[in-house]
């Protein structure tokens, strides 16, 4: 989360609720010109919060240094109260420690934290803001970290160098060491967690980023259009050290003239090279995207997970179920921790939010047009997070966290298991019939095909309702999929009304058989929750948003079919012939109530979300042209399926997993 102005950039980047297009146009230019002044002038209004930091706590900058002599900007809050030694809570971050530097700390962390007292300290990471060096997006892990070899710097080291000093130089602490963060400071969190130093006791990764090319810019290597605006936030290095956003004018690229409507912006826009000619012909990490499309070392030496090995803090890994941006990165670094350190204190938390949705509390927890009750942030806060940190940092006595604390989106209340995935929950697996018929456990007729013609010119929408140029789409991830349904180049299969509740939880594997007749294509898969005709709106549903019917998406998922064999060695199809297409969606706890029925769909394009697949083979997706872009009829048949939780004993493409990670010199 970028920190501009929390309320500003919660507007920006997408988690208010939805407000009519052309009032979004007027806010735009509104937010921007707010963006900017709150920058400058740095005035908020005061709120209760801050006031009982300003009462309870002193405020303090410093320059850290770390082993190559590089000093990294520290913000640094101690408890008034000299009475008592502390814990150290650590955030480090690429958006702006001296965002934290007035006392404003309106959301996150959270005001318990505060109340409970700690020592709370926000670092600038190397190359952002006021700390010192040039920022790298995934810095590469350098395996074994050795405080005296002063050249293998990396997010681990610079953490484990920032630690030695907090707790030899900062006033009352107690020696005990926990970190956090959300989205990329989660994976600032899980990178300080590698080869930790011993005062790290406590690690609370949320929404972390575990590898780029399966976590927001990417999903199973399709690019993220709609991302395209982000790109100046993490593109241009500073010149020297500054409080405030130097990449403000970038950004106004694109939102000097906010359009209204993303899908008909990127569509005018055309192939994916127009968007680096006309916006980001001068961005070093638009240029490393467009120069690696397929996972080469490049992605690979910056993947976090197979570093993850010896964990010894005690770890938290916290996510949301309708998180758009980081999903893969939770999931996969907590089961990767589970796997390498069996000895590591390891727990998951998966609630029903957006990104990083736990940190924000307004009363009702919807995410867009569902309710899921009232207050579960707060619940979390208080009864979470809260006791996680206070049992590790503070010895203080409480009820051992159970492995995982996860929500179930349909039911709408928290289950605890002793394993993720689940071992109680039986696996399901759906069969595509005739007449649209989704079949739960019972095979249909294999050779049966179902055809449609996706056309990259008719890309299908990702959302229901118009939205206009975001930081990130969020809302769309319990959106309605009845717009889908009813278009011939989406194949839509449901059950029957359920005549008892059926919870599906776990991994998902889509395992399908196809052919076309072009010679590329994606795959996006659907898992969606259909609602009886009877079910009443919510009383926060605008007008027009009826939940009679209303076909809920749970969990989807993008695969780039070029990928099927290998993420490093993409392959065109071969036309008419039948292909394996295996991937992974990312888990779901869903009960699916009775009367209500179980729904996939399956499509080629999900537009501006996911760019156009030119459906013609090309080398370079982010280079092809306008002609590369062609129909192509696809057909997928009776004997591919969906299985939902158990043993997931397919073979879909694993992403690289570094054996030996190569040490990379600067
Ligand atoms: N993971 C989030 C993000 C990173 C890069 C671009 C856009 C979003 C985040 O750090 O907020």
């Amino acid at each position: 989360m970028i920190i501009f102005d929390k309320k500003i950039e919660r507007w920006v980047f997408g988690s208010l609720p939805p407000i009519k297009p052309k009032t979004i146009s007027m806010l735009r230019k509104l937010i921007f010109l707010f963006i900017v002044l709150g920058i400058t002038t740095g005035g908020q209004a005061q709120n209760s919060d801050s006031l009982y930091i300003r009462e309870h706590y002193d405020l303090k900058e410093y320059r850290i240094p770390v082993r190559d002599g590089a000093e990294l900007f520290t913000v640094v809050y101690t408890p008034k109260d000299t009475s008592k030694k502390y814990p150290i809570l650590l955030n480090r971050t690429c958006y702006n420690a001296s965002g934290y530097s007035n006392f404003e700390i309106d959301d996150y962390p959270s005001k318990y934290l505060f109340q409970d007292g700690y020592i709370f300290v926000f670092q600038d990471v190397r190359g952002r803001y006021m700390s010192d060096g040039a920022f790298d997006n995934m810095r590469p892990n350098m395996p074994g970290n050795d405080p005296k070899n002063k050249s293998d710097i990396d997010e681990s080291s610079d953490t484990w160098d920032t630690i030695d000093w907090m707790i030899k130089h900062l006033p009352d602490n107690n020696g005990k060491v926990g970190m956090y963060g959300i989205s990329y400071p989660g994976h600032y969190t899980a990178a300080g967690m590698i080869d930790a130093h011993p005062a790290l006791k406590a690690s609370s990764p949320q929404a972390p980023i575990a590898d780029f090319f399966f976590d927001d810019f990417h999903h199973q290597g399709a690019y993220l259009e709609s991302y395209s605006a982000a790109f100046a936030v993490f593109g241009y290095q500073k010149e020297g050290q500054t409080r405030t956003p130097w990449y403000l004018d970038k950004i106004k690229r694109f939102y000097d003239n906010p359009p209204a409507d993303a899908y008909d912006f990127y569509l005018r826009l055309g192939p994916l090279k127009n968007l680096t000619e006309k916006f980001h012909n001068d961005n070093f990490f638009w240029k490393q995207i467009i120069d690696h499309p397929n996972y080469d070392e490049f992605w690979q030496k910056r993947n976090l997970l197979p570093h993850l090995k010896n964990i010894t803090p005690a770890v938290m890994t916290v996510g949301g179920w309708f998180d758009a941006e980081d999903l893969y990165g939770p999931l996969n670094i907590y089961k990767t921790v589970e796997a390498t350190s069996p000895k590591a204190k390891n727990t998951i938390v998966m609630g029903p939010w957006d990104h990083g949705g736990w940190a924000r509390e307004r009363g009702k927890t919807t995410h867009n047009h569902i309710y899921f009750g009232d207050s579960i942030s707060t619940f979390y806060q208080r009864e979470i997070e809260r006791k996680f940190f206070g049992h590790y940092l503070k010895d203080e006595v409480t009820d051992p966290l159970p492995e995982a604390y996860m929500f179930d989106t349909g039911s709408k209340k928290w289950e605890t298991f002793d394993a993720w995935p689940p071992k109680e929950i039986e696996a399901v697996t759906l069969y595509f019939g005739e007449n649209g018929v989704l079949s739960i456990n019972k095979p249909t007729n294999k050779q049966a095909a179902f055809e449609y013609t996706s056309d990259p010119k008719k890309p299908i929408p990702y959302t229901s309702q118009i939205e206009g140029l975001t930081f990130t789409p969020r809302r769309f991830m319990s959106d309605d999929q009845r717009e889908a349904s009813r278009r011939p180049d989406v194949l839509t299969f449901e059950t029957e009304e359920l005549v008892d509740e059926r919870t599906l939880a776990g991994e998902i594997m889509a395992k399908l058989k196809v052919s076309m007749t072009g010679t590329d294509a994606d795959f996006v898969v659907k898992l969606i929750d259909v609602y009886p005709l009877d079910h009443l709106n919510y009383e926060h549903n605008p007008d027009n948003i009826i939940m009679g019917g209303y076909q809920q998406l749970v969990r989807s998922e993008v695969f780039r079919g070029r990928f099927r064999n290998s993420f490093e060695k993409p392959e065109p199809f071969v036309p008419g012939q039948i292909s394996d297409i295996n991937f992974r969606l990312q888990d779901v706890l869903h009960t699916f109530k009775k009367g209500h029925r179980i729904m996939i769909q399956i499509q080629s394009t999900w537009f501006p979300y996911i760019d156009r697949n030119p459906q013609k083979y090309v080398d370079n997706i982010y280079k092809a042209n306008e002609e590369d872009f062609i129909k192509s009829t696809i057909s997928v048949y009776g004997s591919s399926s969906i299985q939902v939780g158990g043993v997931l004993d397919c073979c879909e493409p694993k992403p690289f997993q570094l054996r030996d990670a190569p040490r990379i010199k600067d």
